[in-house]
């Protein structure tokens, strides 16, 4: 049961509790935030927010410092506890550190950053795997009062720069080289080259992952070498609940990412609730999120929620097939993991290698499983269920956003009625209200429906605004409803009143999990030199969720042969982007289908490529009807 403390109301169960944190969210929420936080000093304001506005502000007034929130705290009850158990690539070779260690690593980064001229405001860009010093990165920016913005170490030179240019860092914190699946990736060489494009960038901290020495330049400062001269003290900065905490970039639909602002305290205790409610998370539990800390659910799960909650979480540097299709649940048998966090694609990969993978480790520590990213087939969740947690240990399939800060709609499995539905995320969280709106704009309130998937009222966790384009915030989440918060997701709400969700309404396609919107790979395309036009669509994939169909017009002028095109297209998709990003087909066509006034039709794409060839609808308002038996040809013909 949650203890609501001060708030004094009398809640008997969660089903109350779960009304009362939605009709007195401000009750609810300040009674957590104090119970749950530590103050340097009290916030006077539970909320000020304005959904219809773009005006979101919680608990102000309030001083706080995050770090030591994830950390001191701790130190001081229970110092040698582990905070963190490193899984690194190399399998057997796991590093713990305990909450004292991390403490001491997180003072010396601090007292570095300050040293080298970091101050509060502003904001580093961090690129490195999933390890202690980049947890220690992010908490050292915290401690001192800067903002962090993580980059998954899979973008490309120049996906990371224009990260690095947006947030107008003038500090980037690296490593030499990653290892990931046995294989050695130069990341070092990739900050190199993205800086050559950020004039902005004054110093590059290099941590040694591996032995191998890199070149190292005038703006490099040598990460481990110069924080063991630092002092294990440092000051926390006292931060307002509503200075920016950190960055994350994520598509969206237009070419270019958006960086989603969060802020201290509030996103905080979201993803600290969150991550004890929804996981069931007790004391002395080892929770594994094994997510990369470059998008946010390891954010939220493997760094601020656990560490909020005083944890042990587990960083997971390598792949689910590495050395083998075992190591998730060798990894599970060695460390005791408690609570196993991962995505359905990898779910979806393992279950094709078969069960002998799994039954070969002991499994009887998990309790909970745990989904993300997005949709869990029924395949899926069975498999993970019935196999993995040998039918004993609830699958929460969770859903939530960059955006959302923290899960917002899944099971709570340690309701007293937790029914769980495979495939489903089932109910809010507390203090969410989702809506479904249909195609007027008006909420449905009936149940056996679908709509566009909204959240009525504002919650702690919420992303703020975006970095340099608070329009665009406004305008993407707050104004196609107004007074709603608009998730871009669709949603069907069954008989029960349960949800689940049912695929993005934009144009952000979701391969592996990973967000990426069409525009930006079409970008990317009409950069080709032979290209004229593309257009991009999203195809159901049986691994990865969501494939990647391109078709492609090559400008008529240039005499190109199609497999150099399409090697061409590959080679600037990773360049440009990241590996996932390169289109599974390309599908090269004399001329798109387009309405009057020059509007390529994707309708009519999306079902040529998912084979619905009854349904393509309207097709009154196309320039030339015959497109569309040449598009159809052509993808006969690929396949
Ligand atoms: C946490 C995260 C967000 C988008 C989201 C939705 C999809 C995430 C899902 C899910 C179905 C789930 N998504 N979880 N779809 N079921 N349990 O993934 O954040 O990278 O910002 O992606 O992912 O489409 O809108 P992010």
């Amino acid at each position: 049961m949650l203890p609501l403390g001060s708030c004094g109301v009398g809640v008997s169960d969660r089903s109350d509790l779960q009304d009362f944190s939605v009709c007195s969210s401000d009750s609810f929420w300040a009674a957590v935030a104090r119970q749950r936080l530590s103050w340097i000093r009290p916030f006077h304001t539970v909320q000020d927010c304005d959904l219809s506005q773009g005006r979101i502000r919680w608990f102000e007034g309030g001083k706080l410092n995050v770090s030591v929130n994830c950390l001191d705290r701790h130190v001081h009850t229970c110092p040698e506890r582990v905070a963190v158990i490193w899984e690194r690539d190399e399998p057997k070779s796991e590093v713990k550190l305990s909450y004292r260690q991390l403490l001491e690593m997180t003072c010396r980064l601090g007292n570095l950053l300050r040293r080298r001229g970091v101050k509060k405001g502003d904001c580093v860009t961090i690129y490195m795997p999933p390890c202690p010093l980049a947890v220690a990165s992010m908490l050292a920016c915290a401690r001192i009062g800067a903002a962090h913005n993580v980059v998954f170490a899979g973008f490309s030179a120049d996906a990371l720069a224009e990260r690095i240019r947006d947030a107008q860092s003038s500090t980037v914190i690296t490593v030499n080289q990653g290892v990931r699946g046995g294989k050695v990736i130069e990341l070092k060489k990739t900050v190199d080259a993205a800086i050559q494009s950020c004039p902005t960038v004054q110093q590059v901290f290099v941590a040694m992952r591996t032995e191998n020495p890199v070149v190292m330049t005038a703006k490099d400062v040598a990460m481990e070498e110069e924080m063991a001269k630092e002092d294990t003290v440092c000051e926390p900065a006292g931060m307002d609940s509503e200075d920016t905490l950190f960055l994350l970039y994520t598509s969206g639909s237009t070419g270019k990412p958006k960086g989603l602002v969060h802020t201290q305290a509030g996103y905080l205790l979201y993803a600290a609730l969150t991550h004890r409610y929804v996981f069931s998370y007790h004391d002395g539990d080892v929770f594994s999120c094994v997510a990369d800390i470059g998008w946010i659910t390891g954010h939220s799960y493997s760094v601020y929620g656990p560490l909020a909650n005083g944890g042990t979480t587990v960083l997971f540097e390598s792949t689910p097939i590495y050395p083998d299709p075992g190591r998730y649940w060798e990894m599970v048998q060695r460390l005791k993991i408690n609570q196993f966090y991962g995505a359905p694609t990898a779910i979806r990969l393992l279950l094709k290698y078969g069960d002998k993978w799994v039954h070969k480790y002991d499994r009887s520590t998990l309790k909970t499983l745990g989904s993300v990213g997005e949709p869990i087939n029924t395949e899926a969740w069975e498999w993970y269920h019935r196999v993995v947690g040998q039918g004993r240990c609830p699958v929460v399939d969770t859903w939530w956003q960059t955006e959302t800060g923290g899960i917002c709609i899944a099971p709570r499995p340690a309701d007293p009625d937790a029914e769980i539905v495979p495939g489903m995320a089932m109910r809010p969280f507390f203090g969410i209200k989702p809506v479904l709106m249909d195609t007027e704009g008006k909420v449905v309130t009936s149940n056996d429906t679908s709509g566009a998937l909204c959240i009525a009222q504002p919650w702690p966790g919420m992303a703020r605004t975006i970095h340099n384009d608070p329009q665009r915030f406004t305008e993407t989440y707050c104004q196609p409803y107004p007074g709603y918060f608009f998730t871009g997701d669709g949603a069907y709400r069954s008989k029960e009143g349960y949800y689940q969700i049912t695929g993005r309404l934009d144009d952000v396609i979701n391969v592996s999990g990973h967000r990426i919107g069409t525009a930006e790979i079409e970008d990317v395309l009409n950069q080709c030199s032979a290209v004229a036009e593309s257009a991009v669509i999203g195809f159901s994939h049986s691994i990865k969720g969501q494939g990647i169909y391109a078709f492609v017009v090559l400008k008529k002028s240039i005499d190109v042969q199609e497999a150099d095109v399409t090697r061409q297209i590959n080679d600037m998709a990773s360049k440009k982007i990241a590996k996932y990003a390169c289109p599974d087909y390309i599908q090269f066509a004399q001329r798109l289908p387009k309405t009057r006034s020059g509007k390529i039709m994707r309708r009519v794409l999306r079902k040529v490529v998912d084979s619905e060839l009854e349904g393509l609808g309207d097709l009154s308002t196309l320039d030339d009807p015959e497109v569309v038996q040449e598009i159809i040809q052509g993808h006969h013909d690929l396949l």
